[in-house]
C-alpha cells in the first residue's frame, strides 16, 4: 500500500481500510457545495456514502476543511460543505491557497483525484467530468480535470460529459492525453442527463472485473494517468437529448449575457438547468450519482481482490 502523504488527514475508518487493503472509493465535494442546492446536496452526499458501504466499499469524501485536506468526512463536515457560505471551489491550482489561508474548500474532480492518489485510493466516483467548454477556441476554457486525468493514476467513474461542454473536443483531448475512455455496458458515449450523445463509445466493457483488469494493465505498464469510466444514467432517470438540449442552450445564452466566466461557469449552468427543468435535472443528477456509486463500489471490490 501507498503511505498516505503527511499533509493529509485521513479518517480512522479510511486509514484502517487502506492499511488492510479493503476497498475504498473517493468522492468529490464540489458537487455538494457548488453542484446542487441545499438540502438535496447533503442528502445526496449521505445517501451515496451508504450505497458505497452497501456495495462493500469504504466511502472517502474529500474536501479541505480549515486548510487541512481531509480524506473521509463526518456527517457534520458534509453539512458544513453543504451550507457554509464561504466554501471555495478548489481545483488543483487553488489547493495551496486554501491550505495556506486555513480556508474551507470543496474539491473538483481534478483536486479530488490528486488527493485520492496521495492517500493511496485508486477508485473515485463523481457525477460529471469537467472538459472543453463550447467556444473554448476563443475563451480557452478547458477544465483542469482533463490535464489531471492525463497524469494521475485513479479510475474515475462519471456519467460522461454533459452538452454544456463540447463533447467532441473533450473526447479528442482525452485521447491526446492518453486517457482510456471506457463506457460501461453501452456502445454510445453518454452525455450525463442522457444515455447517448453524437459520439460512440471509444471502448466498451460490461463488468467491473474487466475494468479493474484494464486499470491493472495500464498502470503495470507504467502508463500514468486515469482510466475514465463512463456509466450511462439508468434508463428510467434519463432526460431525452431533445428535451435537455433546449434548456442547455438557454442557460448557455444567459451565461454569456451575464458575462460569467472561469470557475463560475459550471456552477451557474448547473443551477440554471435545475431551475429551467423545474427540478427534474437535479433528480436525474442524483440518480446518476447513485448508479455511479454502485458501479464504483463493485470496481473498488474487484480492484482490491487483485491488488
Ligand atoms: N459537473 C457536474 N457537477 C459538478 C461539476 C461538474 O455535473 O459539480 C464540478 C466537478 O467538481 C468538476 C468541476 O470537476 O465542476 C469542473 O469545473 P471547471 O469546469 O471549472 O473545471
Ligand atoms: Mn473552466
Amino acid at each position: 500500500m501507498t503511505t498516505p502523504h503527511p499533509a493529509l488527514r485521513l479518517s480512522p475508518e479510511v486509514a484502517g481500510a487502506l492499511a488492510s487493503g479493503r476497498p475504498v472509493v473517493a468522492l468529490e465535494s464540489t458537487i455538494i457545495s457548488h453542484g446542487m442546492p441545499y438540502p438535496r446536496n447533503v442528502e445526496m452526499a449521505v445517501e451515496v456514502e451508504g450505497i458505497l458501504r452497501d456495495g462493500g466499499a469504504t466511502p472517502a469524501t474529500i474536501a479541505v476543511l480549515g486548510g487541512v485536506p481531509r480524506i473521509g468526512l463526518e456527517r457534520d463536515d458534509l453539512e458544513t460543505l453543504a451550507t457554509h457560505p464561504d466554501v471555495a471551489k478548489v481545483s488543483l491550482r487553488d489547493l495551496p491557497y486554501v491550505m495556506a489561508t486555513g480556508a474551507h474548500g470543496a474539491t473538483t474532480v481534478a483536486s479530488t483525484m490528486r488527493l485520492a492518489a496521495l492517500a493511496g485510493i485508486r477508485v473515485f466516483v463523481t457525477g460529471g467530468l469537467g472538459g472543453v467548454h463550447r467556444g473554448a477556441e476563443t475563451s480557452f476554457d478547458i477544465s483542469a480535470d482533463l490535464t489531471e486525468l492525463g497524469q494521475t493514476d485513479v479510475a474515475v467513474v462519471s456519467a460522461g460529459v454533459k452538452s454544456i461542454l463540447d463533447i467532441g473536443l473533450t473526447l479528442e483531448t482525452l485521447e491526446t492525453l492518453g486517457v482510456p475512455v471506457v463506457v460501461h455496458g453501452s456502445d454510445a458515449f453518454p452525455s450525463f442527463y442522457s444515455r447517448t450523445s453524437d459520439f460512440t463509445a471509444p471502448m466498451r466493457l460490461d463488468s467491473a472485473e474487466e475494468i479493474a483488469a484494464m486499470m491493472r494493465a495500464k498502470w503495470d505498464l507504467g502508463l500514468s494517468g486515469a482510466v475514465s469510466v463512463a456509466n450511462p444514467v439508468p434508463v428510467a432517470d434519463e432526460i431525452p437529448r431533445d428535451e435537455i438540449d433546449g434548456l442547455i442552450a438557454t442557460a448557455l445564452g444567459e451565461c454569456e449575457e451575464h458575462g460569467i466566466h472561469g470557475k463560475d461557469v459550471t456552477p451557474f449552468l448547473l443551477g440554471r438547468i435545475v431551475e429551467l427543468s423545474g427540478g427534474r435535472s437535479l433528480e436525474t443528477n442524483i440518480a446518476l450519482v447513485r448508479s455511479n456509486a454502485r458501479l464504483g463500489a463493485a470496481l473498488a471490490v474487484a480492484w482490491s481482490r487483485g491488488a
